[in-house]
């Protein structure tokens, strides 16, 4: 029954992120106190043993009842951080350079580098691609040793930010910012990047600036290094906000133009190869490190990458160019070649086993199609298998959450529809959900006309879900396009829609479309300019004492925290103070509880492992309605009592 609950539910349907499944759910946080760490994972345990799992699993999938193989480097290294035993340090990287020399000199040794360099996305976009974000923190840092020594000349790991934030809190019960300092204590030597949304920072929507700001020095602080700035209308204003916070904070500006359209189709003329080279002068101009070409649907086609990136190099023989892409089409691989070939300094690819689809372009496909040209990245092809191998079986842990449930090959359509990745698999999972046979096509037709209707937008969080949200309003209403305009007066629209147009993300390129947001606005305020000028800064100090009222343990970071998710927040932190630290725990257990009779461990801590076995469940409740559940931990018994919620 929970399951199907979670497949009725319309808002976790419609898209995972945007969701806010827990508080419609919470009979989910009724808990019992407890004192220590291990009793309250022996809470979780209980709880999703009695009351199933306590994350919604997105599919009747389950989770591969293995161990992933991690790849191993020397023992020593495992057993200590680089500061401890610096002998075994995986050697130096470009984030030596940036942290000796700073972000100019970063930008000088990208440039000057001979070959083409690589971003591995697969710690961030590839699983929130593929994956609806759901990799968990356990199973970045297993394999974390190994990418460090083996990998050590990548331009970056993307590791951080779009959608990863949000869903840490709210699905994975586990602090972002935590899994930031652990990565950065196993990988000191390459710099890690992040998706900033720009004045949107991790969240959907503008923040104050002061908001902005400290996010950006509390990342560079807990680790962070590159910031990938964008906006999701391109607005300049808002990346600007964006660009100075991640600058002031110390790290390396990566200003990125999200990239709509065909500048190799004459035919297609709101975003010409004129509309980003005027663009890429602005971000320049603001100062940024490394110029981005974010291609969030795929739309990049070999041609037009050629084009594009040729007309930039030309103009900035200094600046590096980083191009990233998505596979949804199938054409990555040839697009980022193209790219290289036109002068592009740094692409962006995933693993092997977690790329292709919406993801990025194959990693190994990249680096074998380069070898013995004067691109060649000199990875070797024998330690991507390896690390592809690990994350292959890793994967299946997360088959809850596969999107190959639903998509069984790449497709040209993105072209006409222009739908970004994640958000393509999110929508085609919820058509499959519903069981709609021709759902998912009708629901791709309305997606171009809703983008029409709205005037031809950039679409990238959260823009993407302004037009999806048109869509699905349009397929459920059986609407045309020329209903929506004709009928506009007395339609009750998405919120996002009515937001967008009174202004609330920024100012498209080109204008809002009209008649249409006369029609829906009325009379309804509208900002002009930048949203976040208008918002008074936010009082942190306030929020502090406020959240220290109510939760025992609070953190600079968990403020930050609630800053930008205030309501996941808090139901992080409760859950925390009930359930303890659930992401230490295997992936499979976390997800789906153990097997009864099952045996398995935990390290809480360097040095701290319990060992945990189920014994049983009782087969009668007590008088108070609660289900007793029976463990060993390190060899006692313990028992819970958990609620039973049938
Ligand atoms: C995000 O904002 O999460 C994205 O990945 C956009 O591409
Ligand atoms: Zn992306």
């Amino acid at each position: 029954p929970f399951l199907l609950n979670v497949l009725e539910n319309q808002k976790f349907l419609n898209g995972g992120v945007d969701t806010y499944f827990i508080d419609e759910n919470p009979q989910l946080f009724h808990f019992t106190a407890s004192q220590n760490r291990a009793q309250k994972l022996l809470n979780y345990l209980g709880q999703v043993l009695v009351n199933g799992p306590s994350t919604p699993l997105a599919t009747p999938n389950k989770p591969a009842d293995i161990k992933p193989h991690v790849p191993q480097v020397s023992q020593a290294y495992l057993s200590a951080t680089a500061d401890e035993n610096p002998t075994v340090a995986p050697a130096r990287g470009f984030r030596q350079i940036y942290k000796e020399q700073g972000p100019e000199a970063f930008a000088k040794a990208v440039r000057n580098h001979k070959g083409l360099l690589l971003m591995d996305t697969t710690f961030r976009d590839a699983h929130q691609s593929l994956l609806a974000t759901r990799v968990r923190t356990h199973d970045l840092l297993n394999v974390s040793p190994f990418v460090a020594h083996k990998f050590s000349n990548l331009y970056a790991l993307e590791n951080w930010g779009g959608a990863t934030f949000d869903v840490a809190l709210r699905f994975l019960h586990e602090c972002p910012w935590e899994r930031l300092e652990e990565m950065r204590k196993l990988i000191p030597n390459i710099p890690f990047q992040m998706l900033l949304r720009g004045a949107n920072a991790v969240g959907y929507t503008n923040y104050p600036d002061n908001v902005v700001y400290k996010f950006c020095e509390l990342s560079v602080q807990v680790g962070m290094d590159i910031f990938r700035v964008f906006d999701s209308l391109n607005y300049l204003p808002n990346l600007i906000v964006g660009m100075e916070a991640a600058g002031k904070a110390g790290g390396i500006v990566e200003a990125a133009i999200s990239y709509s359209g065909d500048v190799s189709n004459p035919n297609k003329k709101k975003y010409d190869l004129n509309y980003y080279l005027k663009l890429a002068e602005e971000l320049v101009k603001a100062g940024t490190h490394v110029l981005a070409i974010k291609d969030m649907a795929g739309l990049l086609k070999p041609t037009a990458g050629k084009m594009l990136v040729g007309a930039l190099r030309d103009k900035y023989p200094d600046i590096p160019i980083h191009i990233h892409t998505h596979d949804t089409s199938g054409a990555g691989v040839a697009a980022m070649l193209a790219c290289a070939e036109a002068g592009a300094d740094v692409v962006d690819v995933a693993v092997d086993s977690m790329s292709g689809l919406t993801s990025q372009p194959s990693m190994g496909a990249v680096v074998a199609s380069l070898q013995g040209t004067p691109s060649d990245t000199n990875i070797p092809l024998d330690m991507i298998s390896e690390y592809s191998a690990y994350w292959e079986q890793t994967r299946t842990l997360y088959a809850p959450f596969e999107c190959t449930t639903t998509m069984k090959s790449g497709n040209a359509d993105v072209y006409t529809n222009e739908i970004p990745g994640g958000q393509y698999t999110n929508l085609q999972f919820q058509a499959y959900s519903l069981g709609l046979g021709d759902f998912f096509e009708d629901v791709k037709k309305a997606y171009s006309e809703a983008n029409i209707l709205l005037g031809d937008l950039i679409k990238v969080t959260p823009s993407s879900k302004v037009v999806g949200d048109l869509a699905q309003f349009m397929v459920q209403n059986k609407l045309t396009a020329k209903d929506v305009q004709e009928r506009a007066e007395e339609l009750s629209f998405p919120k996002s829609v009515v937001e967008f147009l009174q202004g609330s993300i920024g100012q498209p390129y080109g204008g809002f479309p009209e008649p249409l947001r006369t029609k829906v606005l009325k009379n309804m305020p509208r900002i002009e300019g930048r949203p976040g000028a208008s918002l008074p800064p936010l009082d942190f100090n306030g929020l502090k004492e406020e959240l220290k009222e109510n939760f025992a343990q609070v953190s600079d970071r968990d403020v930050m925290s609630a800053a930008l998710y205030p309501q996941v927040t808090r139901d992080f932190l409760a859950f925390r103070e009930s359930y303890g630290p659930v992401d230490k725990l295997d992936t499979r257990i976390f997800l789906v509880g153990p097997k009864v009779g099952e045996e398995f461990e935990a390290t809480i801590e360097k040095g701290k492992t319990l060992g945990i076995k189920t014994l049983a469940m009782a087969e009668d409740l007590t008088e108070t309605g609660e289900r007793e559940v029976f463990f060993e931990l390190n060899g006692t018994l313990r028992s819970v009592l958990i609620k039973d919620k049938e």
